[in-house]
């Protein structure tokens, strides 16, 4: 039976992603854990290609419906051709960002209608979902701040304070619906804190998917 994990990892704009995939990454080598990190929009080449355009400033205005099709046409790519032959191999998949962004970005940030983001998400993923999901949570303006410390914004950086302060409550909405799939980790923390709550998270979850691999053996009932 092989089967890795699917951990994404959410949160606006510099909660500090990058530096807690770096920590997760860290965690799974010294276990001696098979493991690939990988982002949305993006993940294949194909995929990167539709970030590009979706990231990239211009003049025109992006409709939001153009933004949320493309964000899932990259996604279905990037789940067939990438993470799920990754997952069904053993290989445990790190992603930065996932379905959860669209709801929060496209749903709540754009105010694009709900039924429609789940219809596509339906589409899209034939009800895929991440083992676990790590929403870090922080104060829009402390974001802003560390964010602002990097170079040229993208064409999403160019938002405002209230776009991200309702992405940042679609964010709590969710995790607080579904408490099993989700860990809300207070970003606020200090880097050292903010690690050692998500390295807590996903040794958590590892036993956890171990446990449910031995009662699959007992019981027989082995899937690929
Ligand atoms: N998007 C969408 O609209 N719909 C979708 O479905 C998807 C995405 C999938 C690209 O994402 C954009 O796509 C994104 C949403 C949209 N736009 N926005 N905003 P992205 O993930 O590539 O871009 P990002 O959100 O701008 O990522 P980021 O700003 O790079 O954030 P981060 O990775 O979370 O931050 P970081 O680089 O780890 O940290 C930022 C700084 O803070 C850095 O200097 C760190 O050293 C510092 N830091 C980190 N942690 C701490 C703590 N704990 N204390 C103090 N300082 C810290």
């Amino acid at each position: 039976m092989k089967h890795g994990l699917f951990i994404t990892i959410e949160g606006v704009e510099g909660a500090g992603k990058s530096t807690v995939i770096a920590a997760i990454t860290e965690l799974l080598t010294d276990l001696g854990l098979q493991h690939i990190t990988t982002r949305e929009p993006g993940g294949t080449p194909f995929s990167e290609e539709i970030r590009a355009i979706l990231l990239n400033n211009r003049d025109e205005t992006v409709e939001p419906l153009t933004e949320l099709l493309l964000m899932n046409a990259a996604r279905v790519q990037h789940v067939k051709q990438l993470i799920k032959p990754s997952l069904h191999n053993g290989i445990h998949v790190i992603c930065d960002r996932f379905n959860d962004s669209t709801f929060a970005y496209q749903g709540g940030g754009r105010e694009l209608d709900m039924h429609l983001l789940e219809t596509l998400d339906q589409l899209t993923l034939e009800g895929f979902k991440p083992d676990l999901t790590l929403l870090l949570d922080l104060d829009v303006n402390i974001g802003l701040q560390r964010a602002a410390k990097r170079g040229e914004k993208d064409r999403f950086e160019q938002e405002k304070y209230d776009f991200f302060n309702k992405v940042r409550q679609c964010f709590l909405q969710r995790a607080q619906a579904v408490p099993e799939r989700y860990q809300i980790i207070d970003a606020s923390q200090s880097e050292n804190q903010v690690k050692q709550a998500v390295i807590h998270a996903v040794r958590e979850c590892l036993a956890k998917k171990r446990s449910m691999q031995v009662i699959a053996i007992e019981r027989g009932n082995v899937h690929e």
